[in-house]
């Protein structure tokens, strides 16, 4: 009997990343080294102007970046906010998993950790990055363009052979945000949420809004109250977007993804091209593109 194994990521940016995360898990590896494989090959790609090496700066230029990781067997959680000059933040947002009290670090008391850690120092802000962010500048000032958009963060779920889960994220979150904005992806519940003995979920979009439904564990418990992934993710998409609309008037972007503990997935999304890379034991790795008509 084939057991089953499944990976499911946010945007095509993190195709490389599930395909070399399905050869792992394939090859009955554990779902916390694929999840994080996939994120730092997206982390080091230069050209992906959202994560790790390569991502957007914020107002004054400079590249904090966000990241966490959750082992949905122990439910143990490692995060890192607006971190600054770290190669890999998805790799210190793991080792803060292991570790019983200060395991959420931001800004440069995360940064201190990392370096004592020998985690590796690196400018992150890349000169693609650069020039993308003074074009932004210049249009902010001369067109009145809004200066947050343009921001995806990749989200990797992923099942193991022993039915074990694991989530992690990874951005420099809103484009031009303000020194210390942080957003979802760094917030349990938020931008992820992982229970082995269920599934796993994880959003993109507005931070500030998706946090506003603690969106990812907000799914994963519809999953347990029996809803198939596809159903957790559009009702709980769709529900967050009215409350927000009903509340306020409005709704920022708001797209997940989601996995249970059987390989079975969703996708669910409020945009006209949401993007999300997938494969399975009975799916070869692909991308789907996604709107709000599914
Ligand atoms: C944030 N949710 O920092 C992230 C950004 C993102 O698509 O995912 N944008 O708010």
């Amino acid at each position: 009997l084939s057991k089953n194994w499944g990976v499911i990521a946010t945007w095509r940016m993190a195709w490389e990343g599930v395909s070399e995360a399905a050869q792992l898990l394939q090859g009955n590896n554990d779902a916390s080294g694929a999840a994080v494989r996939a994120v730092t090959c997206v982390e080091d790609y230069p050209f992906y102007k959202s994560v790790g090496y390569g991502g957007l700066p914020n107002e004054q230029g400079v590249v904090e970046l966000d990241a966490a990781f959750m082992d949905g067997s122990t439910l143990a959680i490692g995060a890192v906010a607006s971190i600054r000059d770290i190669a890999n933040p998805i790799l210190v947002a793991q080792a803060l998993s292991r570790e019983r009290f200060n395991s959420f670090m931001v800004g440069e008391g995360a940064q201190t950790w990392a370096l004592a850690q020998g985690f590796e120092r690196k400018n992150m802000l890349t000169d693609r990055a650069h020039q993308h962010y003074l074009k932004r500048k210049r249009e902010t000032l001369d067109r009145g363009l809004s200066p947050y958009t343009g921001h995806d963060t990749v989200g990797v779920i992923t099942l193991d052979q022993n039915q074990q889960m694991c989530v992690a994220t990874s951005t420099s979150g809103l484009f031009m945000k303000r020194p210390g904005r942080v957003g979802d992806s760094p917030v349990s519940g938020s931008g992820f949420y992982a229970d082995s003995q269920i599934g796993a979920a994880t959003a993109t979009g507005l931070g500030e809004d998706l946090m506003k439904g603690c969106i990812s564990y907000e799914i994963v418990s519809r999953m347990g109250r029996g809803m198939s992934p596809q159903q957790a993710a559009e009702s709980a998409v769709y529900d967050l977007e009215s409350q927000l609309i009903a509340r306020y008037g409005r709704a920022g972007d708001l797209s997940v993804v989601c996995m249970n503990n059987r390989g079975e997935y969703g996708a669910a999304t409020t945009i006209d091209n949401f993007s999300f890379s997938v494969a399975t034991a009975a799916q070869t790795p692909a991308v789907f593109l996604t709107t709000r008509e599914g």
